[in-house]
């Protein structure tokens, strides 16, 4: 019998559905894994909590984080909860013996990042964090190719993160706009799975420069927060304080060059992240909204065959592809979080924190770090 592995989530919206399908669905795809077994959800608003267990499938429910982590059937901790909240729930869960698995950003800066890293190696817990992109099977399979040399050296990477969902200017104050919950806007949001796509096909950067900015500076306040936009009051106004747009050039330590944009101000891309890598012996690019493919491009290729090709990433020999259905039939965004899970829950039988885990999430959180000082100071910064 597959080992069992007890969870108990905190936090329940979007990404809490998210997370509570990926484990629904890992043992239906990947039977050999452990078996998940939804223990708890946890939420402050007890009738809400319910029933978001109820339709989640989750046995039972808290509306105090901290029983949660304290109930001796929990063996990990999800934490799904605003960017602010991390820390605290993650230290707290580690010095539990929970393994953890955390949403993006790690935290709100560096020096809690750094906390949370420490935590968790004291105790000696699993961690992860929720690059969930890694994990589409073009984006494992770029990885396959870039390590085989496919690429060769590698020169450029131009990418970029782009969103629409906040440009109308009576899009109420949400938590993800305010710096104090959030640490940043476009670039802890979306901006930072760039970054960890980049440092995952490329390698570490060393220095960056940048620009933000925020193109509207007042927005209603929230009457209620809910779901990705909330219901706003239109009487009553605050502050943004966090950046609606950012775009930065980044130098890799391997010699290659970057440049990235995150904004969720440009109108028709719902979610348009996307990216393009170069190197001396080929090119390969890929977009989240056509998931499955990966375009390639090979130096080598006979004489009027050069150019861009398109390879479906859905047959047995890419990675996870092989779990679902025959050649051809596509897998979506959710398909992405069954694979963190999947990757997480071997960690756990191994004892081994996979990629991306709390070191990669320090690592992102210290880029934005740079790129958010580059902006302020106007020059280059180390990272
Ligand atoms: C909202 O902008 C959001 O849900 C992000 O928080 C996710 O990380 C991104 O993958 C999709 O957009």
């Amino acid at each position: 019998m597959a080992e069992q592995i007890n969870i108990g989530m905190i936090g329940y919206k979007f990404m809490g559905k998210m997370h509570s399908h990926a484990y629904r669905d890992l043992s239906f795809f990947f039977p050999d894994s452990p078996k998940p077994c939804l223990k708890a959800v946890s939420g402050r608003n007890e009738s809400a909590v319910k029933k978001a267990a109820e339709e989640m499938g989750w046995h039972s429910y808290e509306t105090d984080w901290r029983h949660l982590i304290q109930r001796d059937d929990i063996d990990v901790i999800d934490i799904v909860t605003p960017n602010h909240t991390h820390p605290e729930i993650a230290i707290e869960a580690a010095e539990a013996g929970k393994h953890i698995i955390s949403e993006k950003p790690l935290a709100l800066d560096v020096k809690d990042a750094n906390r949370m890293l420490e935590a968790v190696e004291k105790n000696n817990v699993v961690h992860m964090v929720c690059h969930n992109y890694r994990f589409a099977p073009a984006v494992q399979y770029a990885k396959q190719l870039i390590e085989k040399g496919y690429l060769g050296k590698i020169h450029h990477i131009r990418a970029h993160y782009l969103q629409d969902f906040i440009i109308d200017p009576s899009f109420p104050l949400i938590w993800r706009l305010k710096k104090e919950v959030a640490g940043s806007g476009a670039l802890g949001d979306i901006g930072i799975h760039s970054i960890d796509l980049a440092r995952f096909l490329v390698g570490e950067m060393e220095e960056v420069s940048s620009m933000m900015k925020t193109f509207v500076e007042e927005r209603p306040v929230p009457s209620e927060e809910g779901g990705l936009r909330g219901t706003s009051n239109q009487n009553e106004y605050g502050q943004v304080t966090v950046d609606d747009a950012i775009a930065f050039l980044a130098k890799f330590k391997n010699g290659a060059m970057g440049i990235f944009e995150a904004t969720r101000f440009a109108g028709g891309n719902r979610n348009k992240n996307k990216f393009e890598i170069n190197g001396e012996t080929g090119s390969i690019r890929w977009d989240m909204e056509r998931m499955n493919e990966l375009d390639v491009y090979f130096t080598d290729s006979p004489e009027g065959l050069q150019g861009f090709r398109t390879i479906h990433c859905t047959e047995e020999q890419h990675p996870y592809a092989g779990a679902y259905w025959p050649p051809g039939h596509s897998i979506g965004y959710e398909h992405t979080f069954i694979h963190l899970v999947h990757q997480f829950f071997q960690g756990i039988s191994a004892n081994y924190s996979p990629h991306p885990n709390f070191k990669d999430g320090l690592m992102n959180q210290r880029v934005m770090e740079s790129i958010e000082n580059s902006a302020i100071n106007r020059g280059w910064e180390k990272i």
